[in-house]
């Protein structure tokens, strides 16, 4: 299937066989069957849509997807989507040549995934060969360690050589959050000690968006089930399990709050809002105060203060955002720990604000 901003005929189909109550944007029963609103394999180009539209062809195979890219931001905008709850994005990710994961000298190599204007999705590193070094994924980064190339998809299928050698990777991903705006956009950046094309690099292929009338519904034995693969063995499991608590929605925050063994109090918005100010005041003890509140609140504000930090004008701000995070993302790696930043995760994404700035809601018709 090639470039299509429209949504695709077969899933026109499947819209047109449910009952008006069903559609899109409706509540109740089957609201949250998914609708494709943009899907792009990049045979043809890549369209306005895309800051960057550099295509490049698999060695193997001949396959056109987006990319090379090494470090740089790529973002894809949509806009005028339907009436929705949520947004679903599933891609491809090409993970080429020599990542270096944490090796201290070559890496860090991390790679993210953030909602423009909302929180990181995403961001982890990945390594191409054990001698180098592990990787944070299928974990956050400095949250995870895990052999080269865990969770791929394949490896070594695209024909892609460095120094001499099969090395790359591919990465499946889908992330279902809440969003509700008329227009969303994606930032997919590689930072850290990326060096160039020729040297690491990634590309973008079968790009879907999909818009959901309200959350994927789950059961009590489900919520239990994902609980117990959220501290499980497998870490694929476990990002898995992650996702399919986002995807359910305020019932999955309710689940993970309760199962956390100190109960974690949501995050007071209006309070963080009003730290987030004080960390540019004229006083520097207010500064102070602010950044050693905003620490108190603990790992669940992690995605809000990224932004923070990407998003201000302030040196002075981006500087305290940035030491506020170091403070909040120790290394933390033992089982019970993983889990409950996995569910703190999960619970900030559920609860997070995703709208760009500037865009409201659409009013619903009826
Ligand atoms: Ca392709
Ligand atoms: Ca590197």
């Amino acid at each position: 299937m090639r470039l299509s901003m429209a949504i695709s005929v077969t899933v026109v189909v499947a819209i047109c066989s449910l009952s008006p109550a069903q559609e899109v944007g409706q509540a109740g029963k089957g609201a949250h069957v998914a609708r494709s609103v943009y899907f792009n394999d990049f045979t043809e180009a890549a369209g306005a849509e895309w800051s960057n539209r550099n295509l490049s062809v698999t060695p193997s195979g001949k396959d056109r997807f987006l990319g090379q890219f090494a470090k740089t931001k790529v973002s894809l905008t949509l806009k005028k989507l339907p009436a929705h709850k949520f947004v679903r994005i599933s891609f491809d990710l090409y993970v080429i040549g020599s990542w270096d994961g944490y090796h201290a000298k070559w890496g860090p190599d991390p790679w993210m995934i953030t909602v423009t204007g909302g929180p990181v999705l995403m961001e982890t590193s990945f390594s191409y060969d054990n001698a180098v070094g592990l990787q944070a994924f299928p974990d956050d980064l400095r949250q995870g360690a895990y052999p080269a190339q865990t969770g791929a998809a394949s490896l070594n299928k695209l024909g892609f050589l460095w120094n001499g050698k099969r090395a790359d990777s591919v990465y499946k991903f889908s992330f279902t959050f809440p969003h509700t705006a008329d227009a969303v956009g994606f930032d997919f950046s590689a930072t850290g000690n990326i060096v160039d094309v020729d040297d690491e690099s990634w590309g973008l292929d079968n790009v879907k968006v999909e818009v959901l009338g309200g959350p994927v519904p789950a059961g009590p034995k489900q919520f239990q089930q994902l609980w117990e693969q959220l501290g499980g063995k497998d870490p694929m499991e476990a990002h898995r399990a992650k996702w399919r608590f986002v995807a359910a929605g305020k019932p999955a925050a309710a689940f993970l709050r309760k199962h956390l063994s100190d109960k974690t109090r949501p995050v007071d918005q209006k309070e963080l809002a009003r730290l987030i100010a004080q960390l540019g005041d004229d006083n520097w003890r207010k500064r102070d105060a602010a950044s050693e509140a905003l620490i108190r609140m603990g790992r669940p504000i992690q995605p809000i203060i990224q932004n923070v930090a990407r998003e201000t004008a302030s040196q002075e701000v981006r500087i305290r955002a940035n030491d506020i995070l170091k403070s909040l993302t120790t290394v933390n790696i033992t089982p019970v720990k993983l889990r409950r930043y996995r569910a703190e995760q999960a619970i900030s994404l559920i609860e997070g604000r995703f709208e760009q700035p500037g865009t409201r809601p659409v009013k619903r018709a009826g």
